[in-house]
Protein backbone atom coordinates (compact mmCIF):
# COMPACT_ATOMS: atom_id res chain seq x y z
CA UNK A 1 0.00 0.00 0.00
CA UNK A 2 1.56 3.63 -1.01
CA UNK A 3 0.93 6.18 1.39
CA UNK A 4 0.24 9.80 0.69
CA UNK A 5 3.19 12.28 -0.51
CA UNK A 6 3.54 15.40 -0.17
CA UNK A 7 6.33 18.13 -0.15
CA UNK A 8 6.45 19.80 3.46
CA UNK A 9 9.36 21.94 5.18
CA UNK A 10 11.51 20.35 7.69
CA UNK A 11 11.32 20.71 11.39
CA UNK A 12 12.56 18.71 14.00
CA UNK A 13 12.35 20.49 18.08
CA UNK A 14 14.97 19.21 20.38
CA UNK A 15 13.64 18.84 23.91
CA UNK A 16 15.16 16.37 26.40
CA UNK A 17 13.74 12.51 26.12
CA UNK A 18 10.69 11.75 28.43
CA UNK A 19 9.46 8.16 30.42
CA UNK A 20 6.96 6.69 32.09
CA UNK A 21 4.59 3.72 30.71
CA UNK A 22 1.05 2.78 30.37
CA UNK A 23 -1.26 0.22 29.11
CA UNK A 24 -2.43 1.07 25.46
CA UNK A 25 0.29 3.60 24.41
CA UNK A 26 -2.17 6.50 25.04
CA UNK A 27 -0.86 9.24 26.81
CA UNK A 28 0.04 8.76 30.38
CA UNK A 29 -2.53 9.38 32.47
CA UNK A 30 -2.06 11.82 35.88
CA UNK A 31 0.79 10.24 38.15
CA UNK A 32 -0.75 9.49 41.28
CA UNK A 33 1.29 10.53 44.89
CA UNK A 34 4.52 9.23 43.68
CA UNK A 35 5.67 9.89 40.38
CA UNK A 36 7.86 7.52 38.31
CA UNK A 37 11.21 9.55 38.29
CA UNK A 38 11.04 9.57 42.06
CA UNK A 39 9.97 5.67 42.32
CA UNK A 40 13.10 4.48 40.16
CA UNK A 41 15.50 7.06 41.27
CA UNK A 42 17.16 4.06 43.63
CA UNK A 43 17.13 1.89 40.93
CA UNK A 44 19.07 4.20 38.75
CA UNK A 45 21.88 4.53 41.10
CA UNK A 46 22.07 0.98 42.47
CA UNK A 47 22.92 -1.14 39.05
CA UNK A 48 23.31 -4.22 40.63
CA UNK A 49 21.21 -6.73 42.36
CA UNK A 50 20.91 -10.33 43.70
CA UNK A 51 18.67 -12.38 42.72
CA UNK A 52 17.83 -15.66 44.71
CA UNK A 53 16.16 -18.91 43.29
CA UNK A 54 15.43 -21.10 46.21
CA UNK A 55 12.68 -23.44 47.01
CA UNK A 56 11.97 -27.33 47.46
CA UNK A 57 13.27 -27.71 44.08
CA UNK A 58 16.33 -26.93 45.49
CA UNK A 59 16.08 -30.66 47.15
CA UNK A 60 16.24 -32.74 44.06
CA UNK A 61 18.64 -30.23 42.65
CA UNK A 62 18.20 -31.63 39.10
CA UNK A 63 17.16 -34.95 39.77
CA UNK A 64 14.05 -37.10 40.00
CA UNK A 65 13.80 -40.86 40.46
CA UNK A 66 17.32 -41.38 38.56
CA UNK A 67 15.96 -39.10 35.99
CA UNK A 68 18.76 -35.59 35.52
CA UNK A 69 17.18 -32.04 34.23
CA UNK A 70 19.98 -31.72 31.73
CA UNK A 71 22.41 -29.01 32.51
CA UNK A 72 21.58 -25.97 30.16
CA UNK A 73 17.86 -26.77 31.56
CA UNK A 74 16.20 -24.91 34.68
CA UNK A 75 16.72 -27.22 37.66
CA UNK A 76 13.41 -24.64 39.40
CA UNK A 77 11.26 -26.52 36.07
CA UNK A 78 11.91 -30.07 37.73
CA UNK A 79 8.12 -30.66 38.58
CA UNK A 80 6.78 -28.99 35.28
CA UNK A 81 9.68 -31.19 33.08
CA UNK A 82 8.80 -34.81 34.87
CA UNK A 83 5.47 -34.06 35.57
CA UNK A 84 5.34 -34.91 39.45
CA UNK A 85 2.39 -34.85 41.06
CA UNK A 86 1.28 -32.24 43.48
CA UNK A 87 0.95 -34.97 46.07
CA UNK A 88 4.34 -36.14 45.27
CA UNK A 89 6.37 -32.62 45.51
CA UNK A 90 4.51 -31.70 48.64
CA UNK A 91 5.84 -34.71 50.07
CA UNK A 92 9.45 -33.83 49.00
CA UNK A 93 8.36 -30.23 50.31
CA UNK A 94 8.07 -31.67 53.71
CA UNK A 95 11.78 -32.54 53.51
CA UNK A 96 12.96 -28.89 53.17
CA UNK A 97 14.68 -27.88 56.28
CA UNK A 98 17.80 -25.18 55.49
CA UNK A 99 19.48 -25.51 58.57
CA UNK A 100 22.30 -23.87 57.45
CA UNK A 101 20.20 -20.65 56.34
CA UNK A 102 21.74 -17.49 57.56
CA UNK A 103 20.05 -14.47 56.55
CA UNK A 104 22.73 -12.36 57.67
CA UNK A 105 25.28 -14.14 55.76
CA UNK A 106 23.64 -14.17 52.50
CA UNK A 107 22.58 -10.47 52.97
CA UNK A 108 26.60 -9.53 53.75
CA UNK A 109 27.58 -11.49 50.83
CA UNK A 110 25.44 -9.50 48.75
CA UNK A 111 26.70 -6.17 50.24
CA UNK A 112 30.42 -7.47 49.55
CA UNK A 113 29.87 -7.73 46.59
CA UNK A 114 28.68 -4.41 45.59
CA UNK A 115 25.06 -5.42 45.18
CA UNK A 116 22.17 -3.26 46.55
CA UNK A 117 18.82 -4.89 46.48
CA UNK A 118 18.22 -8.36 46.83
CA UNK A 119 15.03 -10.02 44.94
CA UNK A 120 14.04 -13.55 46.55
CA UNK A 121 11.36 -16.24 44.96
CA UNK A 122 8.56 -15.68 47.42
CA UNK A 123 6.92 -18.13 45.55
CA UNK A 124 8.01 -19.85 42.12
CA UNK A 125 6.16 -21.50 39.63
CA UNK A 126 5.76 -24.50 41.87
CA UNK A 127 3.23 -22.61 43.89
CA UNK A 128 5.08 -23.12 47.36
CA UNK A 129 5.64 -20.25 49.19
CA UNK A 130 8.87 -19.59 50.68
CA UNK A 131 7.23 -17.03 53.24
CA UNK A 132 4.11 -18.11 56.24
CA UNK A 133 1.80 -17.70 53.90
CA UNK A 134 -1.78 -17.77 55.30
CA UNK A 135 -3.32 -18.39 51.53
CA UNK A 136 -1.82 -21.91 51.19
CA UNK A 137 -0.72 -24.39 53.70
CA UNK A 138 1.81 -25.23 50.79
CA UNK A 139 4.35 -22.97 52.77
CA UNK A 140 7.77 -23.04 54.28
CA UNK A 141 6.15 -22.20 57.58
CA UNK A 142 3.12 -24.36 58.15
CA UNK A 143 4.51 -27.37 55.86
CA UNK A 144 8.13 -28.12 56.68
CA UNK A 145 9.85 -28.81 59.91
CA UNK A 146 11.98 -25.54 59.60
CA UNK A 147 9.09 -23.56 61.00
CA UNK A 148 10.87 -19.84 60.09
CA UNK A 149 10.24 -17.49 57.87
CA UNK A 150 13.30 -16.94 55.46
CA UNK A 151 11.70 -13.69 54.10
CA UNK A 152 10.93 -12.38 57.27
CA UNK A 153 14.60 -13.17 58.25
CA UNK A 154 15.89 -11.26 55.14
CA UNK A 155 14.27 -8.54 55.07
CA UNK A 156 15.31 -7.63 58.35
CA UNK A 157 18.61 -8.26 57.73
CA UNK A 158 18.28 -6.57 54.44
CA UNK A 159 17.33 -3.44 56.35
CA UNK A 160 20.27 -3.55 58.62
CA UNK A 161 22.62 -3.85 56.19
CA UNK A 162 21.16 -0.92 53.94
CA UNK A 163 20.36 -3.56 50.97
CA UNK A 164 16.56 -3.19 49.23
CA UNK A 165 14.46 -6.45 49.68
CA UNK A 166 12.40 -7.30 47.14
CA UNK A 167 10.13 -10.00 45.94
CA UNK A 168 9.79 -12.17 43.04
CA UNK A 169 6.30 -13.62 42.26
CA UNK A 170 5.31 -15.89 40.21
CA UNK A 171 2.21 -14.91 39.45
CA UNK A 172 0.40 -16.30 36.54
CA UNK A 173 2.46 -19.95 36.79
CA UNK A 174 1.36 -22.11 39.58
CA UNK A 175 1.64 -25.72 39.71
CA UNK A 176 -0.19 -26.68 42.82
CA UNK A 177 -2.97 -24.62 42.79
CA UNK A 178 -5.68 -26.67 40.73
CA UNK A 179 -6.57 -23.09 38.66
CA UNK A 180 -3.43 -22.01 38.51
CA UNK A 181 -1.47 -21.83 34.98
CA UNK A 182 1.02 -24.51 33.69
CA UNK A 183 0.14 -27.97 35.30
CA UNK A 184 -2.08 -30.03 32.85
CA UNK A 185 -0.82 -32.94 34.23
CA UNK A 186 -2.68 -33.47 37.62
CA UNK A 187 -5.18 -30.50 36.29
CA UNK A 188 -8.07 -30.71 33.64
CA UNK A 189 -6.83 -27.49 31.39
CA UNK A 190 -10.66 -26.97 30.23
CA UNK A 191 -11.74 -27.33 33.93
CA UNK A 192 -9.51 -24.61 35.36
CA UNK A 193 -11.12 -21.57 36.33
CA UNK A 194 -7.98 -19.41 35.87
CA UNK A 195 -9.84 -16.31 37.68
CA UNK A 196 -10.20 -17.89 40.61
CA UNK A 197 -6.58 -18.88 40.74
CA UNK A 198 -6.08 -14.80 40.29
CA UNK A 199 -8.76 -14.04 43.65
CA UNK A 200 -8.14 -16.82 45.80
CA UNK A 201 -4.29 -17.52 45.56
CA UNK A 202 -2.51 -14.97 43.29
CA UNK A 203 -3.65 -11.34 44.42
CA UNK A 204 -3.95 -12.54 47.79
CA UNK A 205 -0.32 -13.66 48.44
CA UNK A 206 0.95 -10.61 46.50
CA UNK A 207 -0.70 -8.74 49.31
CA UNK A 208 0.72 -10.47 52.00
CA UNK A 209 3.98 -9.35 50.90
CA UNK A 210 3.56 -5.86 50.60
CA UNK A 211 1.49 -5.93 54.33
CA UNK A 212 4.17 -8.22 56.16
CA UNK A 213 7.54 -7.91 55.18
CA UNK A 214 7.80 -3.50 55.32
CA UNK A 215 9.10 -1.40 52.43
CA UNK A 216 9.64 -3.54 49.38
CA UNK A 217 11.93 -2.56 46.98
CA UNK A 218 10.55 -4.12 44.41
CA UNK A 219 8.03 -7.05 43.11
CA UNK A 220 9.25 -8.73 40.69
CA UNK A 221 6.75 -10.79 38.20
CA UNK A 222 7.83 -13.13 36.11
CA UNK A 223 5.90 -14.59 32.63
CA UNK A 224 3.57 -12.05 31.98
CA UNK A 225 -0.76 -12.47 32.17
CA UNK A 226 -2.65 -13.35 29.71
CA UNK A 227 -4.76 -9.74 29.49
CA UNK A 228 -3.84 -5.94 30.20
CA UNK A 229 -6.88 -5.99 32.64
CA UNK A 230 -5.63 -9.07 34.55
CA UNK A 231 -2.13 -7.51 35.13
CA UNK A 232 -3.36 -3.88 35.90
CA UNK A 233 -5.11 -5.20 38.60
CA UNK A 234 -1.75 -6.30 40.01
CA UNK A 235 -0.33 -3.16 39.70
CA UNK A 236 -3.29 -1.36 41.03
CA UNK A 237 -2.64 -4.01 44.03
CA UNK A 238 1.26 -2.79 44.68
CA UNK A 239 0.53 0.91 43.72
CA UNK A 240 -2.70 1.03 46.14
CA UNK A 241 -0.47 -0.80 49.42
CA UNK A 242 3.17 0.59 48.48
CA UNK A 243 3.18 3.25 45.89
CA UNK A 244 7.25 3.51 46.02
CA UNK A 245 7.39 0.18 45.70
CA UNK A 246 8.81 -0.77 41.97
CA UNK A 247 7.29 -3.39 39.66
CA UNK A 248 9.05 -4.94 36.99
CA UNK A 249 8.09 -5.63 33.22
CA UNK A 250 7.09 -8.77 33.48
CA UNK A 251 3.77 -8.09 35.44
CA UNK A 252 2.19 -7.77 31.79
CA UNK A 253 2.02 -9.59 28.99
CA UNK A 254 4.99 -10.61 26.66
CA UNK A 255 3.69 -9.03 23.38
CA UNK A 256 2.10 -5.78 24.69
CA UNK A 257 2.83 -2.34 25.81
CA UNK A 258 4.80 -2.12 29.37
CA UNK A 259 2.80 -1.93 32.17
CA UNK A 260 5.49 -1.52 34.60
CA UNK A 261 8.50 0.61 35.93
CA UNK A 262 10.63 -0.84 33.45
CA UNK A 263 11.66 -3.17 30.94
CA UNK A 264 13.62 -6.84 31.53
CA UNK A 265 15.65 -7.92 28.90
CA UNK A 266 15.20 -11.90 28.13
CA UNK A 267 16.52 -13.86 30.69
CA UNK A 268 20.64 -13.64 30.28
CA UNK A 269 19.55 -10.78 27.06
CA UNK A 270 21.63 -7.89 25.97
CA UNK A 271 20.22 -5.16 23.76
CA UNK A 272 22.61 -4.16 21.17
CA UNK A 273 22.86 -0.62 22.45
CA UNK A 274 21.07 2.55 23.41
CA UNK A 275 17.77 1.77 25.03
CA UNK A 276 16.12 5.21 26.38
CA UNK A 277 13.83 3.59 28.94
CA UNK A 278 14.73 1.65 32.51
CA UNK A 279 15.82 -1.75 31.86
CA UNK A 280 17.31 -4.92 33.74
CA UNK A 281 18.95 -8.00 32.40
CA UNK A 282 18.68 -11.41 34.74
CA UNK A 283 20.97 -12.98 34.50
CA UNK A 284 22.81 -16.91 36.26
CA UNK A 285 25.58 -17.38 37.67
CA UNK A 286 25.54 -20.82 35.69
CA UNK A 287 23.22 -22.12 33.46
CA UNK A 288 20.53 -22.86 36.27
CA UNK A 289 18.22 -20.27 38.17
CA UNK A 290 17.44 -23.02 41.11
CA UNK A 291 20.18 -25.52 42.75
CA UNK A 292 21.30 -28.12 40.48
CA UNK A 293 24.27 -30.33 41.41
CA UNK A 294 24.90 -31.42 37.92
CA UNK A 295 25.82 -27.89 36.88
CA UNK A 296 29.44 -26.64 37.46
CA UNK A 297 29.48 -23.84 34.46
CA UNK A 298 30.23 -21.33 36.05
CA UNK A 299 30.76 -17.93 35.14
CA UNK A 300 34.03 -16.19 35.97
CA UNK A 301 34.15 -12.84 38.05
CA UNK A 302 35.74 -11.31 34.95
CA UNK A 303 32.55 -12.57 33.10
CA UNK A 304 30.76 -10.81 35.72
CA UNK A 305 32.40 -7.60 36.11
CA UNK A 306 32.75 -7.22 31.97
CA UNK A 307 28.98 -8.33 31.56
CA UNK A 308 27.92 -5.33 34.21
CA UNK A 309 29.82 -2.51 32.90
CA UNK A 310 28.39 -3.48 29.49
CA UNK A 311 25.11 -3.49 30.85
CA UNK A 312 25.34 -0.18 32.86
CA UNK A 313 27.13 1.41 29.91
CA UNK A 314 24.34 0.64 27.73
CA UNK A 315 22.08 2.41 30.72
CA UNK A 316 20.99 -0.72 32.25
CA UNK A 317 20.62 -2.91 35.59
CA UNK A 318 22.39 -6.03 36.60
CA UNK A 319 20.36 -8.98 38.17
CA UNK A 320 22.63 -11.21 39.15
CA UNK A 321 21.40 -14.60 40.31
CA UNK A 322 22.29 -17.48 42.78
CA UNK A 323 20.61 -21.15 43.92
CA UNK A 324 21.39 -22.00 47.33
CA UNK A 325 21.17 -25.29 48.27
CA UNK A 326 18.48 -26.85 49.86
CA UNK A 327 20.00 -26.55 53.39
CA UNK A 328 20.81 -23.35 52.87
CA UNK A 329 24.34 -23.24 51.43
CA UNK A 330 25.31 -20.65 49.05
CA UNK A 331 27.14 -23.70 46.39
CA UNK A 332 30.94 -21.83 47.48
CA UNK A 333 31.87 -21.53 43.15
CA UNK A 334 28.97 -18.90 43.35
CA UNK A 335 30.56 -16.96 46.61
CA UNK A 336 33.98 -17.08 45.27
CA UNK A 337 32.71 -15.34 42.20
CA UNK A 338 30.93 -12.75 44.24
CA UNK A 339 33.65 -12.53 46.83
CA UNK A 340 35.97 -10.98 43.64
CA UNK A 341 33.36 -8.90 41.90
CA UNK A 342 32.66 -7.56 45.45
CA UNK A 343 37.36 -6.70 45.46
CA UNK A 344 36.44 -5.15 41.90
CA UNK A 345 33.53 -3.08 42.86
CA UNK A 346 34.95 -1.72 46.52
CA UNK A 347 38.08 -0.16 43.97
CA UNK A 348 35.49 0.70 41.04
CA UNK A 349 31.95 1.39 42.21
CA UNK A 350 32.34 4.79 41.53
CA UNK A 351 32.66 3.83 37.22
CA UNK A 352 29.21 1.73 38.04
CA UNK A 353 26.75 3.26 40.69
CA UNK A 354 24.88 6.12 39.76
CA UNK A 355 26.20 6.15 36.19
CA UNK A 356 24.48 6.30 32.93
CA UNK A 357 24.80 5.21 29.52
CA UNK A 358 27.83 5.92 27.20
CA UNK A 359 27.24 8.35 24.46
CA UNK A 360 29.79 7.04 22.53
CA UNK A 361 29.87 3.79 20.02
CA UNK A 362 31.56 0.47 21.59
CA UNK A 363 35.31 0.38 21.45
CA UNK A 364 37.45 -3.34 20.76
CA UNK A 365 38.68 -2.96 23.95
CA UNK A 366 36.42 -2.05 26.35
CA UNK A 367 33.01 -0.25 27.36
CA UNK A 368 31.76 3.46 28.98
CA UNK A 369 30.01 4.35 31.64
CA UNK A 370 29.57 8.38 32.17
CA UNK A 371 28.82 10.12 35.48
CA UNK A 372 28.69 14.44 36.14
CA UNK A 373 31.69 15.25 34.23
CA UNK A 374 33.48 12.23 33.89
CA UNK A 375 33.87 9.50 31.20
CA UNK A 376 34.90 5.89 32.52
CA UNK A 377 36.96 3.55 30.29
CA UNK A 378 36.62 0.30 31.14
CA UNK A 379 39.36 -1.30 29.56
CA UNK A 380 39.02 -5.06 29.23
CA UNK A 381 41.82 -5.62 26.71
CA UNK A 382 44.95 -3.45 27.78
CA UNK A 383 46.33 -1.98 24.33
CA UNK A 384 49.49 -3.51 23.27
CA UNK A 385 51.38 -0.40 22.75
CA UNK A 386 50.09 1.25 26.11
CA UNK A 387 48.05 3.38 24.21
CA UNK A 388 44.44 4.16 24.55
CA UNK A 389 42.83 5.66 21.37
CA UNK A 390 38.70 6.79 21.24
CA UNK A 391 37.05 9.36 19.15
CA UNK A 392 33.86 11.23 18.98
CA UNK A 393 34.12 12.88 22.15
CA UNK A 394 33.15 16.35 21.99
CA UNK A 395 34.70 17.52 25.30
CA UNK A 396 37.64 19.00 25.92
CA UNK A 397 39.59 16.35 28.57
CA UNK A 398 40.71 18.02 31.50
CA UNK A 399 42.39 15.14 32.93
CA UNK A 400 43.10 11.14 33.16
CA UNK A 401 43.67 8.88 35.41
CA UNK A 402 42.99 5.51 36.63
CA UNK A 403 40.59 5.32 39.11
CA UNK A 404 42.60 3.23 41.48
CA UNK A 405 44.91 5.78 41.24
CA UNK A 406 44.07 9.29 41.23
CA UNK A 407 47.27 11.43 42.36
CA UNK A 408 48.61 9.75 38.73
CA UNK A 409 48.12 11.50 35.91
CA UNK A 410 47.87 10.05 32.82
CA UNK A 411 49.48 12.23 29.19
CA UNK A 412 46.35 13.01 26.84
CA UNK A 413 46.55 14.11 23.51
CA UNK A 414 44.34 15.02 21.02
CA UNK A 415 45.31 14.71 17.02
CA UNK A 416 42.11 15.53 14.69
CA UNK A 417 39.11 13.68 16.11
CA UNK A 418 41.14 10.96 18.26
CA UNK A 419 42.00 11.54 21.95
CA UNK A 420 44.56 9.10 22.95
CA UNK A 421 45.76 8.74 26.33
CA UNK A 422 49.04 7.09 27.46
CA UNK A 423 48.79 3.87 30.40
CA UNK A 424 51.27 1.96 32.30
CA UNK A 425 52.80 -0.54 30.23
CA UNK A 426 51.24 -2.96 31.88
CA UNK A 427 47.44 -3.60 32.54
CA UNK A 428 47.05 -3.52 36.82
CA UNK A 429 43.46 -4.90 36.71
CA UNK A 430 42.65 -8.01 33.74
CA UNK A 431 39.43 -8.02 34.43
CA UNK A 432 38.74 -4.12 34.34
CA UNK A 433 41.17 -1.46 34.49
CA UNK A 434 39.08 2.04 34.79
CA UNK A 435 40.35 4.86 33.60
CA UNK A 436 39.11 8.04 34.46
CA UNK A 437 38.82 10.98 32.02
CA UNK A 438 37.81 14.51 33.78
CA UNK A 439 35.98 16.20 30.78
CA UNK A 440 34.28 19.81 30.69
CA UNK A 441 30.73 19.45 30.57
CA UNK A 442 28.34 16.29 30.28
CA UNK A 443 30.26 14.28 27.87
CA UNK A 444 28.55 14.28 24.93
CA UNK A 445 29.33 12.47 21.09
CA UNK A 446 28.29 13.40 17.95
CA UNK A 447 25.57 10.82 16.45
CA UNK A 448 27.00 8.26 14.58
CA UNK A 449 27.85 8.68 11.05
CA UNK A 450 25.77 6.25 8.45
CA UNK A 451 27.47 4.60 5.34
CA UNK A 452 25.52 2.95 2.99
CA UNK A 453 25.84 -0.99 2.81
CA UNK A 454 27.69 -2.46 0.00
CA UNK A 455 24.19 -2.72 -2.02
CA UNK A 456 24.16 1.09 -1.58
CA UNK A 457 20.98 1.00 0.72
CA UNK A 458 20.07 2.10 3.82
CA UNK A 459 18.94 0.54 6.60
CA UNK A 460 18.05 3.08 9.65
CA UNK A 461 17.05 1.82 12.81
CA UNK A 462 16.92 2.93 16.57
CA UNK A 463 20.72 2.00 16.65
CA UNK A 464 22.04 4.81 14.97
CA UNK A 465 18.94 6.92 15.88
CA UNK A 466 18.99 10.29 17.67
CA UNK A 467 15.46 10.51 19.68
CA UNK A 468 14.36 14.41 20.57
CA UNK A 469 10.72 15.11 22.93
CA UNK A 470 9.23 12.08 23.56
CA UNK A 471 10.34 9.64 21.23
CA UNK A 472 11.96 6.71 23.08
CA UNK A 473 13.85 3.89 21.78
CA UNK A 474 12.43 0.99 23.54
CA UNK A 475 12.72 -3.25 24.01
CA UNK A 476 9.10 -4.48 23.25
CA UNK A 477 9.06 -7.81 25.54
CA UNK A 478 9.01 -9.65 21.95
CA UNK A 479 13.25 -9.23 21.77
CA UNK A 480 13.00 -6.75 18.89
CA UNK A 481 13.45 -2.93 19.68
CA UNK A 482 11.80 0.20 18.35
CA UNK A 483 11.20 3.97 18.49
CA UNK A 484 7.42 4.80 20.13
CA UNK A 485 6.10 6.97 22.95
CA UNK A 486 6.00 9.79 20.37
CA UNK A 487 2.94 11.85 19.86
CA UNK A 488 3.18 15.26 18.85
CA UNK A 489 5.59 17.24 15.91
CA UNK A 490 8.39 18.52 18.49
CA UNK A 491 9.04 14.69 18.94
CA UNK A 492 11.04 13.91 16.28
CA UNK A 493 13.91 10.74 15.23
CA UNK A 494 17.08 11.81 13.16
CA UNK A 495 19.88 10.30 11.71
CA UNK A 496 22.89 11.29 9.80
CA UNK A 497 23.60 10.05 6.83
CA UNK A 498 26.58 9.68 4.25
CA UNK A 499 25.52 9.33 0.75
CA UNK A 500 28.46 8.44 -1.59
CA UNK A 501 26.41 7.50 -4.57
CA UNK A 502 24.03 10.31 -5.82
CA UNK A 503 20.84 9.03 -6.97
CA UNK A 504 16.95 8.59 -7.08
CA UNK A 505 16.01 6.18 -4.02
CA UNK A 506 12.86 4.19 -2.95
CA UNK A 507 11.73 4.66 0.41
CA UNK A 508 9.86 2.07 2.83
CA UNK A 509 9.19 2.38 6.12
CA UNK A 510 8.62 -0.62 8.66
CA UNK A 511 6.57 -0.01 11.83
CA UNK A 512 4.18 -1.67 14.53
CA UNK A 513 0.53 0.79 15.06
CA UNK A 514 -2.47 -0.06 16.85
CA UNK A 515 -6.14 -0.65 15.28
CA UNK A 516 -6.83 3.15 16.75
CA UNK A 517 -3.91 4.61 15.88
CA UNK A 518 -4.92 4.90 12.11
CA UNK A 519 -4.93 8.00 9.80
CA UNK A 520 -2.32 10.15 11.59
CA UNK A 521 0.48 11.48 9.71
CA UNK A 522 3.70 12.01 9.71
CA UNK A 523 6.79 13.71 7.99
CA UNK A 524 9.89 12.16 6.70
CA UNK A 525 12.87 14.38 5.81
CA UNK A 526 15.79 13.25 3.71
CA UNK A 527 17.31 16.22 3.75
CA UNK A 528 15.94 19.28 1.71
CA UNK A 529 13.20 16.66 0.71
CA UNK A 530 10.24 15.11 2.97
CA UNK A 531 7.51 13.13 2.23
CA UNK A 532 4.09 12.74 4.32
CA UNK A 533 2.87 9.30 4.99
CA UNK A 534 -0.45 8.27 7.06
CA UNK A 535 -0.31 5.76 9.44
CA UNK A 536 -1.73 2.17 8.58
CA UNK A 537 -2.59 0.10 11.62
CA UNK A 538 -1.12 -3.59 11.57
CA UNK A 539 -2.79 -5.15 14.23
CA UNK A 540 -2.78 -5.27 18.21
CA UNK A 541 0.71 -4.56 19.70
CA UNK A 542 3.88 -5.51 17.67
CA UNK A 543 2.68 -6.65 14.47
CA UNK A 544 5.48 -4.88 11.97
CA UNK A 545 4.65 -4.42 8.53
CA UNK A 546 6.45 -2.22 5.91
CA UNK A 547 4.81 0.48 4.11
CA UNK A 548 6.31 2.35 0.73
CA UNK A 549 6.37 5.94 1.44
CA UNK A 550 7.46 6.91 -2.33
CA UNK A 551 11.05 8.30 -3.97
CA UNK A 552 13.60 11.01 -3.37
CA UNK A 553 16.23 12.03 -5.28
CA UNK A 554 19.83 13.09 -4.07
CA UNK A 555 21.33 15.16 -6.28
CA UNK A 556 24.82 15.25 -5.07
CA UNK A 557 26.85 12.90 -2.53
CA UNK A 558 27.44 14.01 0.75
CA UNK A 559 26.15 14.47 4.57
CA UNK A 560 22.64 14.33 4.96
CA UNK A 561 20.10 14.88 7.36
CA UNK A 562 17.28 12.17 7.64
CA UNK A 563 14.32 13.00 10.36
CA UNK A 564 10.89 11.44 10.85
CA UNK A 565 8.23 13.52 13.46
CA UNK A 566 3.94 13.36 13.69
CA UNK A 567 2.82 15.79 11.64
CA UNK A 568 0.26 16.89 13.88
CA UNK A 569 -0.60 16.31 18.04
CA UNK A 570 -2.23 13.47 18.94
CA UNK A 571 -3.43 11.29 22.06
CA UNK A 572 -1.65 8.07 21.03
CA UNK A 573 1.72 7.34 20.25
CA UNK A 574 2.10 7.58 16.37
CA UNK A 575 3.24 4.13 15.79
CA UNK A 576 6.30 1.72 17.14
CA UNK A 577 8.76 2.30 14.71
CA UNK A 578 11.54 -0.10 13.35
CA UNK A 579 13.47 1.20 10.33
CA UNK A 580 13.40 3.29 7.67
CA UNK A 581 14.96 2.05 4.07
CA UNK A 582 16.49 4.15 1.38
CA UNK A 583 17.05 1.73 -1.64
CA UNK A 584 19.13 3.19 -4.64
CA UNK A 585 16.58 2.89 -8.07
CA UNK A 586 18.43 0.92 -10.85
O1 LIG B 1 10.55 -19.60 34.15
C1 LIG B 1 11.32 -18.67 34.84
C2 LIG B 1 12.64 -19.20 35.26
O2 LIG B 1 12.46 -20.34 36.04
C3 LIG B 1 13.36 -18.13 36.05
O3 LIG B 1 12.61 -17.77 37.19
C4 LIG B 1 13.55 -16.93 35.17
C5 LIG B 1 14.27 -15.77 35.80
O4 LIG B 1 14.19 -14.64 35.01
N1 LIG B 1 12.25 -16.44 34.75
C6 LIG B 1 11.42 -17.41 34.06
C7 LIG B 1 11.66 -17.49 32.65
O5 LIG B 1 11.79 -16.29 32.01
Amino acid sequence: MRDRIAIVSILAGLMGAGWGSNLSGQVNPADTSVSAEERIRWFRQDKLGMFIHWGPYSLPAGEWKGQRVPVGDEGEWIMQRFNIPVKEYREMARRMNPVKFNAEQWVSLAKAAGMKYLVITAKHHDGFAMYHSRVSESNIVDWTPFKRDPLKELSEACRKAGIRFCVYYSHREDWDHPDGYGNNWDYDRTKKDFERYLEQKSKPQVRELLTDYGPLGLVWFDRGLNTPRQAQDFVNLVRGLQPRCLINGRVGNYGQELMGDYQNMNDNGMPTGGLEEYWETPQTLNTTWGYSKFDQQWKTAGNVIQRLVEIVGKGGNYLLNIGPMADGTIPPPSVAVLEKVGAWMRKNGDSIYGTSACPLAEFPWGRCTVKGEKVYLHVFSWPADAVLRLSGLNNQVRSAYLLVDPSRELAVSRENRVISVALPAKSPDEDDTVVVLDVSGPPNADPPLITQGSDSAFELDYLGAVTAGKAVKRFNRDGKFHISKWTGPEDSITWRLLVSQAGTYKVSIRYAARRDWGQSKYVVAIGPQSLTGVVEPTGDWYQYKTFDLGVVKIAKAGEYKVAIWPAAASDHYLMYFQSLALEPVL
